[in-house]
C-alpha cells in the first residue's frame, strides 16, 4: 500500500469548503436523464455535456474531484485534451466509478447487490495509469417493512470492503457509498433504524478487510423520511437525525463525509448539509457533498443540448457548486438562492 498518495489524494478530497461532482451516471441513467431535458443520449452527446461540467470556469473553488465513468475517462474535451489531464491541470482530482451495476440477490425480496469485483484489482491498476485517483462503488439498499435484510445489508458490506481495500492496496482512495433510497414511503425514524444497521455492518467489514478509515471517503445517504411519506421532516430534523446515526456508526479517523443527494430537490440537499455543518462545528468529520442530481439538475435543463446554451448552464452549475460550498461550511442561507455573486 503506497500511504504517501493515499495521504496525497485524501488531503485534497477532504479540504474545507469543497466537495465533489459525480459525473458517472452509467449509460441507462444518464440516457434517462438526457431523455428528460429532450436530448439524445450519444457518445459525443455525453462528452460535449461533460465537457461543459469540467471547463466551467472556476469551478476548481468548490469542486476537489470528479467521479467520471468509464467512458469518460478515455474521452477528450474538447480542446483534445483527456479529461483526466483537464482536471489534473486545474488541480481537480480525477476519479472513476468501478462497481459494475446491481443484480437481484438471490433468496431475497428482490433486493440488490453490486457487483464488479473480478479483475478490480487489474481495472484499478489501468484506471490509475489513466490518471484516476480515486474510484467509486455504490451498494443500494430500499426501506421496506421488511427490508433491508441482514442479508443484502452483509452481503453489501462485504462489496464496499472488498473493493475499499483493493483501492487502497492499488494506491486508489475509495469512495464508499452505501445509499438508502427515498423513494418510498418511511418515515425519518425508519430511516434512522436502516442507516444505522447498514453503516454499522459497513464499517465491520471495513475492519474486517484491514481497510485504513483514514485514506477513505464515506458518502452515504442523509437520514431523511421517504418521498411518499406524508411526515415530512425538517431541515433541523434530517440535519439531527443524519448527525445523531453518523456519530453512532462513523469511527473519527474517517476524514470526511461526502453526502449524496438521493433525489432530495438541489435547494433541499443544500440547506439539510448546511444545517449540519451550522449546528455542530466541532464534528470529527468534515461534512460535505459528492452531488449528481443535485448540482446538475439546473445546468442540464439550461443546456439541454444546444451549445448556445453553454456558458448559461456553466454559470447555473458554479452558482450550486458555490451555494454547496457555502453549505459545507455552514454559511449558506436560503436568501442566497437568488442573490448569490458568482465568483
Ligand atoms: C451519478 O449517479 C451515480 C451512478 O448511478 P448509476 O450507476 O445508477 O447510473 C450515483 O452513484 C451517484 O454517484 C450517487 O447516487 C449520488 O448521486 P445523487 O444524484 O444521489 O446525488
Amino acid at each position: 500500500m503506497n500511504i504517501k498518495e493515499l495521504e496525497a489524494t485524501i488531503k485534497k478530497l477532504a479540504v474545507k469548503g469543497k466537495g465533489i461532482l459525480a459525473a458517472d451516471e452509467s449509460a441507462a441513467t444518464i440516457t434517462k436523464r438526457l431523455a428528460a431535458v429532450n436530448t439524445e443520449s450519444t457518445e459525443e452527446t455525453r462528452r460535449a455535456y461533460r465537457d461543459l461540467l469540467v471547463t466551467t470556469p472556476n469551478i476548481n473553488h468548490y469542486i476537489a474531484g470528479v467521479i467520471l465513468h468509464e467512458e469518460t475517462l478515455f474521452q477528450k474535451t474538447l480542446d483534445g485534451t483527456p479529461f483526466p489531464e483537464k482536471l489534473k491541470a486545474l488541480d481537480i482530482l480525477p476519479g472513476i466509478k468501478v462497481d459494475k451495476g446491481l443484480i437481484i440477490l438471490p433468496n431475497t425480496a428482490d433486493e440488490q447487490v453490486t457487483q464488479g469485483l473480478d479483475g478490480l484489482s487489474e481495472k484499478l491498476a489501468e484506471y490509475k495509469a489513466k490518471g484516476a485517483c480515486f474510484a467509486k462503488w455504490r451498494a443500494v439498499y430500499a426501506i421496506s417493512a421488511n427490508t433491508p435484510s441482514m442479508l443484502a445489508i452483509k452481503t453489501n458490506a462485504e462489496g464496499l470492503a472488498r473493493y475499499a481495500a483493493a483501492c487502497q492496496a492499488n494506491g486508489i482512495v475509495p469512495i464508499v457509498e452505501p445509499e438508502i433510497l427515498i423513494d418510498s414511503d418511511h418515515t425519518i425514524e425508519r430511516c434512522a433504524e436502516v442507516s444505522e444497521r447498514v453503516l454499522h455492518a459497513v464499517f465491520n467489514a471495513l475492519f474486517r478487510h484491514k481497510v485504513q478509515l483514514e485514506y477513505i471517503v464515506l458518502k452515504p445517504s442523509m437520514v431523511i423520511n421517504g418521498k411518499k411519506c406524508s411526515a415530512k421532516a425538517t431541515t433541523e430534523q434530517v440535519a439531527l437525525a443524519t448527525l445523531t446515526i453518523l456519530r453512532r456508526t462513523v469511527p473519527a479517523a474517517v476524514p470526511t463525509i461526502n453526502f449524496l443527494s438521493g433525489g432530495q430537490t438541489p435547494e433541499e440537499a443544500t440547506a439539510n448539509l448546511n444545517a449540519m455543518n451550522a449546528m455542530s462545528p466541532q464534528l470529527p468529520w468534515n461534512l460535505s457533498y459528492s452531488y449528481a442530481r443535485a448540482l446538475q439538475e439546473y445546468p442540464m435543463k439550461i443546456w439541454h443540448g444546444d451549445k448556445n446554451n453553454i456558458q448559461a448552464a456553466q454559470q447555473a452549475f458554479l452558482e450550486r457548486a458555490k451555494l454547496n460550498s457555502l453549505a459545507a461550511v455552514g454559511k449558506y442561507t436560503n436568501s442566497m438562492e437568488k442573490e448569490v455573486s458568482l465568483a
